[in-house]
């Protein structure tokens, strides 16, 4: 028995740009999307929505829509109560209304469901239904929601007297009082960072399927976190969780906007179980714009302490974030706004404090992570816009000034002021890099030319590091859920496998990429590794796919597995070659004597003797199965440069060039970590120069569609400069992977704002909120003043 050692590259593992496997399936237009489910019986559910954003409900008439031919159940919030279900907890120890009872709390908040033959019916239906509102006024932003005399829009709460859902603090707030008082220089920044929307391609949507014979409850539905759902459903509505079937198939997109639990899933569940038939509800993209998946809308102020010579002191930090009517979406449970404390964490900063202040306001549950590990997006957003202000107040080089705060190289882990340990990286050398890709000295020069004849250009650096991989499970946790993944690989006897994770993948390529992992670590080539995701039946439990943690946790479980399997392929190679264990070495793909190195067993020939001829006494079989609790989070660094002009006539602002440097540690498939990056900054670009989805003074949502919610196509998309040059392995992941999928989004908005901030220098503007729109320029440059999105900020 003779086998030659594999080229991994060859066979599709560590490092090799694999086409995706999933596109041939969607190029093709052979997707399996939960539109796509269709089922024997299936009903339409539709859902009226509030017109008003606050308002008390004095009584709701379904009689016309029972009436309309076709249509078989109406769903209110007084039924839902009858089961309990009018309220479901949130994961954030929060409730939420699915349907409504007492009051409207934002425009858009679910009322009542019709379930009808075909949507149309359903939706005619809908609008059959008959509310009577009794308006209350509408709080759009968190100072109205903190006025004394506002209204409390959570009175259903026990204890709630106001409008405030938390106070939340860290840091040493007398030490930093001490750095202040030390500093040669206080550095000032305020800002708002408005609401987004993630708006994924497909919308939200659930078909459920309850079985009165067999008792089972199959929901095919758009979840990131499959297993998650199956508990909630399991908790909230007093079922079996084994009777319970979650699968979540393809999904269009998910960017966040599918984690949360919303009342559409709910509500088709009910349906189901009442009717005992399938019900599918497909949200429209009103809907899903209007009432689901919204992140940011936060205010931030803070202040640096600094030395003369540019050394950061301190610096404190306080966030108002509006939640809207419901505390919803997911955090771990140790932390109220998210992982906002992460803000700084590349510089090595003494000493800081932070707090914090959610407040319920009327517009849909906000603050869902969009691209971003819980809040890290505005705390990376915030970090780099006062970074430059104080570079600028120093008048200080950009470059300069981030390069002798950055945490150095030799000095990991390092313990940051806010609390985090961060583990490895080469910040300046990825600010390097991003330096001679840009020729900063030569922009400088032209930047200082162009000026003396009228022409405003700009450079932005921004940089990011973002905690990815929730969790491990001693600090992270969701409702008391550890945080954690899993992978699960059986090999065939042909020598074939499947693997299954708890992830569940929207478009990150988890197919194609996981695979690579089993070629690494067993040399099966990745076209014989099939990867499934998404079904609780079948796949291990695990916490899903948000916060880019698939690669540092579910990715970590498939090598884990890999190397089980490879234990026991090691004795049936031993058997095999009748030596010892102690005798036998690997290379890829294959055992060998290590004293005749020629004769060997390949890891297909281990797989069928572990099926027709294993040792006495051997369990048959080549399966396993690993659960992986990271030992800390993983730590990508990215450098972010742009360069722009803005037209001083008009405010608009054209990107000249953008230069990305990513560190995400071993790249597993650089083409699917650029095409994450891509899209990434992409996102970025959108938020930074175009994306409004705002509310009038009645509460009104203004962007609830595509004129008004703009996304960039390809003519607006700018080009990217992609560095891959700097590789840190992640110290404690088992291959060196760092999460990759949201490092762009998190990092570049700041890199775009600096770069027209830049360009305005000398004009004494200090702030431009997002989006960056040409009015919004062309009234700093003209009136030489702040723009403040809207609602304005509150100047205390
Ligand atoms: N990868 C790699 N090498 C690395 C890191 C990652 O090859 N060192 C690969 C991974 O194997 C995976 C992809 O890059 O195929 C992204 O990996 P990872 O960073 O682990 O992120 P997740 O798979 O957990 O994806 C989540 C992340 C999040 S939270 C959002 S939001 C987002 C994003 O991914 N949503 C997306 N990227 C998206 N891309 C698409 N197409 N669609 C979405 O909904
Ligand atoms: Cu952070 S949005 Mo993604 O975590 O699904």
């Amino acid at each position: 028995m003779t086998t030659q050692a594999l080229d991994e590259i060859k066979i599709g593992g560590l490092g090799a740009s694999r086409k995706r496997v999933e596109d041939d399936r969607f190029i093709r237009g052979k997707g399996n999307y939960t539109d796509d489910v269709v089922l024997p019986g299936m009903l339409h559910m539709e859902i009226l929505r509030s017109p008003l954003p606050h308002a008390r409900i004095t009584s709701i008439d379904t009689s016309k829509a029972w009436a309309l031919p076709g249509v078989h159940l109406v769903l209110t919030g007084e039924m839902m109560a009858t089961r309990n279900l009018a309220w479901m907890p949130t994961l954030s120890y929060d409730t939420q209304a699915v349907l409504a009872t007492d009051k409207v709390r934002f425009q858009g908040q679910e009322v009542a469901c019709v379930i009808a033959d075909d949507p149309y019916i359903a939706k005619d239906a809908c609008e059959l239904i008959e509310v009577d509102y009794e308006p209350l006024p509408p709080i759009v932003n968190p100072w109205q929601g903190l006025e004394p005399d506002a209204p409390v829009i959570r009175d259903d709460k026990e204890g709630q007297a106001d409008n405030v859902v938390y106070n939340w603090e860290v840091g040493d707030k007398a030490g930093t009082d001490r750095a202040f008082e030390q500093a040669d220089v206080v550095s000032k920044l305020e800002l708002h960072y408005p609401r987004s929307h993630p708006s994924p391609i497909e919308c939200c949507g659930s078909v459920a399927d309850f079985n009165r014979a067999t008792q089972k409850l199959t929901v095919y539905m758009t979840t990131q976190a499959p297993h998650i759902i199956r508990a909630a459903v399991a908790m909230v509505a007093e079922l079996p969780e084994q009777m319970i079937r979650i699968i979540s198939p393809d999904i269009g997109g998910g960017f966040g906007n599918k984690v949360p639990i919303y009342p559409g899933y709910v509500c088709s569940i009910l349906a189901s179980i009442l009717l005992e038939r399938p019900v599918k509800w497909i949200e429209d993209k009103t809907g899903n714009l209007i009432s689901t998946g919204f992140a940011r809308d936060i205010y931030l102020k803070g202040e640096m302490a600094l030395r003369k010579d540019g050394k950061i002191l301190g610096f404190r930090m306080h966030t108002d974030a509006d939640h809207g009517a419901f505390f919803a979406d997911a955090q771990p449970s140790k932390f109220k706004i998210g992982l906002m404390h992460s803000t700084f964490a590349a510089y090595d900063i003494p000493v800081a404090h932070l707090t914090a202040r959610g407040v319920y306001t009327n517009k849909a549950p906000g603050g869902v992570a969009y691209r971003c590990s819980f809040r890290v997006t505005e705390a990376m957003f915030f970090q780099e816009r006062m970074m430059q202000a104080a570079a600028d107040d120093l008048g200080l080089d950009q470059a300069a000034f981030r390069r002798m705060n950055f945490v150095r190289d030799d000095d990991f882990p390092h313990r940051t002021a806010l609390g985090f340990l961060t583990d490895s990286g080469q910040y300046a050398k990825c600010l390097d890099v991003g330096l001679a890709a840009i020729d900063y000295d030569s922009f400088r020069k032209e930047q200082a030319e162009a000026r003396k004849r009228g022409r405003l250009l700009g450079l932005g650096i921004s940089t990011m590091t973002e905690p990815l991989g929730a969790g491990n499970s001693r600090e992270y946790d969701i409702l008391g859920i550890k945080m954690f993944d899993s992978a699960d690989l059986k090999v065939h006897m042909t020598g074939k496998a499947i693997l299954r994770t708890g992830a569940k993948t929207q478009g990150q390529g988890h197919e194609t990429t996981w695979a690579q992992i089993v070629a690494h670590e067993l040399g099966i080539p990745a076209e014989d590794v099939t990867v499934e995701e998404g079904d609780t039946d079948t796949a291990p439990f695990g916490m899903g796919t948000y916060a880019s943690r698939s690669t540092p946790v579910a990715g970590a479980a498939v090598a884990m597995v890999s190397r089980k399997i490879r234990a026991k392929a090691r004795k049936l190679a031993a058997h095999l070659l009748e030596v010892s264990e102690e005798d036998i070495d690997w290379e890829l793909g294959r055992f060998y004597v290590r004293s005749a190195p020629s004769q060997g067993v390949s890891i297909q020939e281990c797989a069928m003797a572990a099926y027709s001829n294993m040792p006495d006494g051997m369990e048959p079989g080549l399966e396993n199965t690993a659960y992986y609790d990271p030992p800390n989070l993983t730590w990508p660094f990215a450098v972010y440069i742009v360069t722009v002009e803005v037209d001083p006539e008009t405010g608009v602002w054209d990107v000249l060039r953008m230069v990305a440097v990513d560190d995400c540690g071993v790249r597993i498939n650089p083409m699917i970590v650029e095409g994450q990056i891509m899209g990434g900054l992409t996102e970025a670009y959108a938020m930074a120069s175009m994306q409004f989805i705002t509310f009038d003074a009645d509460g009104n949502c203004v962007g609830s569609n595509y004129m008004d919610y703009l996304l960039p196509s390809a003519w607006e998309t700018p080009g990217y400069e992609l560095h891959s040059e700097v590789v840190t392995p992640c110290p404690h992941h088992p291959i060196g992977a760092k999460g990759i999928g949201e490092c762009a989004a998190v990092g570049g908005p700041a890199a775009f704002v600096n770069a027209v901030m830049d360009a305005l220098g000398g004009t004494g503007v200090r702030n431009i909120d997002m989006p960056v729109l040409p009015d919004r320029v062309w009234e700093a440059l003209t009136y030489r003043r702040d723009v403040a999105g809207y609602p304005p900020v509150r100047q205390d």
